[in-house]
């Protein structure tokens, strides 16, 4: 039987170690793993169950932010600086166990952009997708690839890869929304590219509502050829999804795990609307609990309408509207409806289920 010592001159199990490693032949291998080490080699029964895990272990943490708490830091970073100075005015919503990363969850950035009646945030492209979220305020733009679409609250906003966009408010109020992003993946392997465009704005090359009118009503233009792997679409509008999620709660049961929860698609494909990024909306009916579940998409929620509590593991988030929580990969969760609820949520799901490696678990329901 193994002796076990107790106290701070206990030997450490080095974390990842195989278990079948003798730690007591280990001393014997130093002077090997020198060498190695000299010429870049390491051994990997050290580490190894480390990086191939038993289960997901997400680097990072349930967490919620209060809008109540946030809205002021939006405010006052207009006092600090323009967007023409910043480019984008946006705080970044860092996972509490990843700080300095400028990531929400190991895959995915977060943040909230606050533009200014009267400011142009100037045209970009990138690799990396945009999701944008309205949170508040009405008729502010975003122009997409030359074509414009206003935005309001609830609106759900693509800005696909390279594709130029800038953003405009020409409202008398602050327009505030999230802004989701693929750049984490895009880095990791190192595939970034972006541009500045060299004028104040882009040119508009299609009228406003062009978009909506060729795809949006599950009709194509016969010869439509895709010139992208993103819908289409662009702007999913809080009016028409709103009603559709509704429609559906009155015509079916809900589903003991989700609710109501339907996914925004490309009419083009029937898949996913973006490529990197899942995204749905999902409604909570008053009083409603859903039954414990997991998945292994780190996933962003941000409360539209409602208020309710989230169970995340062993802990609880009381939520408002505009909050943003973060469920971690594969932590138990559910959630608990106060009043008629409807959450946007966006992950990697997509990414995972592409590769062969998304999974689920619905828990007694
Ligand atoms: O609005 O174009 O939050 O390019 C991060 C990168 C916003 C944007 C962000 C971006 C943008
Ligand atoms: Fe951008």
């Amino acid at each position: 039987m193994k002796h076990i010592e107790h106290g701070q001159d206990a030997p450490q199990q080095p974390l990842g170690i195989v278990p079948t490693v003798d730690l007591s032949a280990e001393p014997g291998r130093q002077e090997f793993y020198q060498r190695a080490d000299g010429k870049s080699l390491a051994p990997l029964w050290r580490v190894l169950h480390g990086l191939v895990t038993a289960t997901p272990q997400p680097p990072c943490t349930a967490a919620q932010w209060k809008y109540r708490e946030v809205r002021p830091f939006l405010m006052e970073a207009c006092e600090q600086i323009s967007t023409a100075e910043a480019e984008r005015r946006v705080l970044v919503l860092e996972n509490p166990s990843l700080r300095g990363q400028s990531r929400i969850t190991q895959s995915l950035f977060c943040g909230l952009q606050i533009i200014l009646p009267g400011e142009v945030a100037p045209p970009h492209r990138h690799v990396a997708s945009a999701l944008r979220f309205i949170v508040e305020g009405r008729d502010a733009y975003t122009a997409v690839g030359g074509e414009r679409t206003t935005m309001e609250a609830g609106d759900f906003v693509i800005t696909p890869s390279m594709t130029w966009h800038d953003h405009g408010n020409e409202s008398d109020a602050p327009m505030v929304w999230v802004d989701g992003l693929d750049m984490h993946i895009v880095n990791m392997m190192a595939a970034s590219f972006r541009d500045s465009y060299p004028a104040a704005t882009h040119p508009l090359v299609r009228p406003e509502g062009a978009a909506a009118a060729e795809f949006g009503s599950n009709l194509l233009p016969i010869d439509h050829q895709p010139g992208s792997l993103a819908s289409p679409i662009f702007n999913y509008p809080y009016r028409a999804t709103r009603e559709a999620l509704h429609r559906y709660a009155r015509a079916a049961a809900p589903d003991a795990w989700h609710g109501y929860k339907m996914k925004y698609i490309n009419p083009v494909t029937g898949g996913w609307a973006m490529p990197t990024i899942s995204t749905w909306l999902q409604h909570l009916p008053k009083g409603l609990k859903t039954a414990p579940y997991r998945a292994t998409d780190s996933t962003v929620l941000v409360v539209v309408e409602g208020s309710g509590t989230t169970r995340i593991g062993d802990q609880h988030f009381s939520w408002q509207p505009h909050d943003i929580l973060v469920i971690p990969s594969w932590v138990e969760h559910q959630h608990c409806a106060d009043g008629d609820a409807v959450l946007f949520g966006y992950s990697d799901r997509v990414v995972q289920e592409k590769l062969g490696f998304w999974r689920e678990e619905k828990i007694n329901g």
